[in-house]
């Protein structure tokens, strides 16, 4: 009986292919994932607590995955998939349970009551806690997983039998599977596999980015701010009681060398009211990066023994927190798809996969583009614009049924 309390079996059947694997023999198994970021990991979780074998490829060594700092809100409805997966001691232990928001339009401050007006919380808990929590668990298990595989490419998913080829330590190896599932981000090659016929994409390209900066330095405020100022927009978030991460809006074409920590901290206190800007506490950097923002859907998320889920089928700007929620999401919908194949002998859940899924991205997808246009300085915005946010804004305050709206879909209400 494995720590949390999940009983796994390993059939005869498994520890011969485990075997085969050992000798670089071609491989078999149940169900290949490309990628261990969150989803590839959850999938592969949720699969083995159904008793479904899976081999995970990653490309990059753990070490790198673990170092790239990104998402830090978890929906309910994600909270609730982990503890599901066995997989939330710690999140329990140390994730920031928040039930508001506050929204600032140059200065004016309003905040949205999550669980007076949607009766939900989101929980502060950064993507690389939930990626450690995920690779420890898989660890503990004994199941396989790849990292550093090279020049994955995938054959056949239009048939009953797949393979997925890779290159490790120079070793060419084949898996025979039954299915794909292409968890390897927006640049993987699971997206770039299926043929441009099968494939429709759409897609928006914000004119910013975000600069993000991570400090060892408590929060001024117990929960996140979003700050659309006339120099840009601003957000104040956090990952514990003593770590704390903002971002400020930057010009696409903005270099990272560009800004010193200094500069930042100046910029950032200039779009933040006098009050709060004095209890703002800086520090050196733990981390700094520029990210672009994107709306991106490709559709269907289907391809006959090959399945999309999280960044390799759908991005979002990260001004409403859905990027990794939404892959937790597709991850969710993909496991009770394929443990009913293998458990029931039906293809119902595998069938209904990509629509259902598709349902809950758009509504993330108009949400994300409805936040980012509300709080962001639009490069070539006119007065009008200026003014259709600022009436945006005010609606949230008078009108609960606008601020009911936003706290829905930023605690995740729709789909669950
Ligand atoms: P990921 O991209 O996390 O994981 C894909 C994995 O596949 C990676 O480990 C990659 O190395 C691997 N891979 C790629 N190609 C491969 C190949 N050919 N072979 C094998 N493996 C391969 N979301 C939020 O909600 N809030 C945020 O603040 C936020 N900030 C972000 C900042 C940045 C810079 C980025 C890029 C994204 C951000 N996101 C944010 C979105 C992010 O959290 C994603 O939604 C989340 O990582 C999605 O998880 P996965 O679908 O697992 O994709
Ligand atoms: C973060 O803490 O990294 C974060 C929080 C909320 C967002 C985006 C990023 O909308």
């Amino acid at each position: 009986m494995q720590p949390d309390g999940i009983v796994r079996r390993r059939t005869n059947a498994a520890k011969s292919r485990a075997a085969e694997r050992e000798r670089g023999d071609k491989i078999r198994t149940q169900v290949v994932i490309v990628g261990a970021g969150p989803a590839g990991l959850l999938l592969g979780r949720l699969l083995e607590n159904h008793g479904v074998e899976t081999v995970i490829l990653e490309r990059r060594s753990a070490a790198y995955v673990l170092g790239r700092v990104r998402a830090g809100v978890l929906e309910q409805g994600t909270v609730e998939l982990l503890e599901r997966a066995g997989v939330a001691r710690r999140l329990h232990e140390d994730g920031l349970v928040h039930e508001g928001v506050e929204l600032r339009f140059d200065g004016e401050r309003h905040r949205v009551d999550f669980r007076a007006l949607a009766g939900r919380t989101v929980t502060v808990y950064g993507q690389t806690e939930v990626t450690h929590d995920l690779m420890d668990a898989r660890a503990a298990s004994g199941t396989a997983t790849v990292y550093e595989a090279e020049q994955v490419s995938l054959h056949d998913f239009d048939g009953a039998s797949p393979t997925v080829r890779y290159v490790k330590d120079g070793v060419g190896h084949e898996i025979v599977c039954d299915f794909i599932a292409g968890c390897d981000g927006f640049h993987g090659v699971s997206r770039a596999g299926v043929p441009a016929a099968a494939l429709q994409t759409f897609e928006r390209v914000y004119p910013f980015g975000w600069l993000g900066l991570m400090v060892e330095k408590p929060p001024f405020s117990d929960e996140l701010i979003y700050a659309n100022h006339e120099r840009g927009f601003a957000l104040c978030s956090m990952r514990s009681p003593h770590r704390s991460r903002y971002y400020v809006q930057v010009p696409l074409d903005e270099r990272l060398e560009d800004w010193s920590d200094a500069r930042f901290w100046d910029e950032l206190r200039r779009r933040l009211d006098g009050e709060t800007a004095q209890r703002l506490l800086t520090g050196p950097a733990l981390e700094k990066s520029i990210a672009p923002l994107r709306s991106f859907v490709a559709e269907p998320m289907r391809f006959g023994r090959l399945f999309l889920a999280g960044d390799a089928a759908h991005i979002v700007p990260p001004t409403g927190a859905k990027g990794l929620n939404l892959a937790m999401g597709d991850v969710g919908l993909l496991a009770a798809g394929l443990a009913e194949f293998y458990e029931e002998r039906s293809e119902a859940g595998i069938d209904a996969y990509s629509s259902r899924a598709l349902a809950r991205v758009w509504a993330a997808e108009r949400f994300s583009w409805w936040m980012t246009s509300l709080l962001h300085r639009l490069p070539d915005a006119d007065g009008f614009t200026r003014r259709i946010q600022r009436a945006e804004f005010d609606q949230l305050r008078w009108s609960q049924a606008a601020a009911r709206a936003l706290a829905e879909n930023y605690t995740g209400a729709f789909g669950r």
